[in-house]
C-alpha cells in the first residue's frame, strides 16, 4: 500500500517536470501553451507578387515563428519583419522605402529572385507587426501585410 502510493507520487512528479520543461522552451508567460494549441500554425508563408503580399495566416502564437517568403512574381522581392503599432500602409517613407528604426527591424529576407523561396525564424513576442517588401517603391505600391502575434 505504502509502496504503490509512493510510486504514484513519483509518477505525478515526473509528469509535472516534463510539462514544465515543455512549457519553458516556448514561452515563460502563462497561457502560451494554450495559445499555441489554439492557433493552427506558427508558420507564415507570404506570397509576393507585383505588387502585393498575401499570407496563409496573419495571426500566430508568440515564440519562434517561421516566416517564408515565396516570390511568385517576375522580379526580385524582399521581406522585412517590422515591430510596430502603425497600420501596414502608414509607415513613414523616405526616398521610396519605408523608414524603419533599427530597434523595430526584427528580421529580414534579402532580395529574393522570382520563383524562389526562403525562410527566417525570429522569436516574436506578443504584439503587432508589419511585413513589407522594402525594395524601392514596392512598399508604397502595396507590398505590406499585418501580422499579429498573440
Ligand atoms: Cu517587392
Amino acid at each position: 500500500m505504502r509502496v504503490t502510493r509512493r510510486l504514484g507520487a513519483m509518477g505525478v512528479l515526473a509528469l509535472a517536470a516534463l510539462a514544465a520543461a515543455c512549457g519553458g522552451s516556448v514561452d515563460d508567460e502563462g497561457g502560451a501553451d494554450e495559445a499555441a494549441q489554439q492557433a493552427s500554425t506558427n508558420a507564415v508563408t507570404v506570397t509576393a507578387r507585383e505588387f502585393s503580399f498575401e499570407a496563409n495566416t496573419q495571426t500566430v502564437p508568440a515564440g519562434k515563428v517561421t516566416i517564408t517568403l515565396h516570390n511568385r512574381g517576375s522580379i526580385p522581392h524582399d521581406l522585412s519583419v517590422v515591430r510596430t503599432d502603425v497600420a501596414p500602409d502608414k509607415l513613414p517613407v523616405k526616398d521610396g522605402v519605408a523608414d524603419i528604426p533599427e530597434s523595430k527591424d526584427i528580421d529580414r529576407i534579402h532580395q529574393l529572385r522570382a520563383g524562389a523561396r526562403r525562410s527566417v525564424s525570429p522569436e516574436l513576442t506578443r504584439g503587432a507587426y508589419v511585413l513589407i517588401c522594402n525594395i524601392p517603391a514596392h512598399y508604397q505600391s502595396g507590398m505590406h501585410l499585418a501580422l499579429t502575434v498573440e
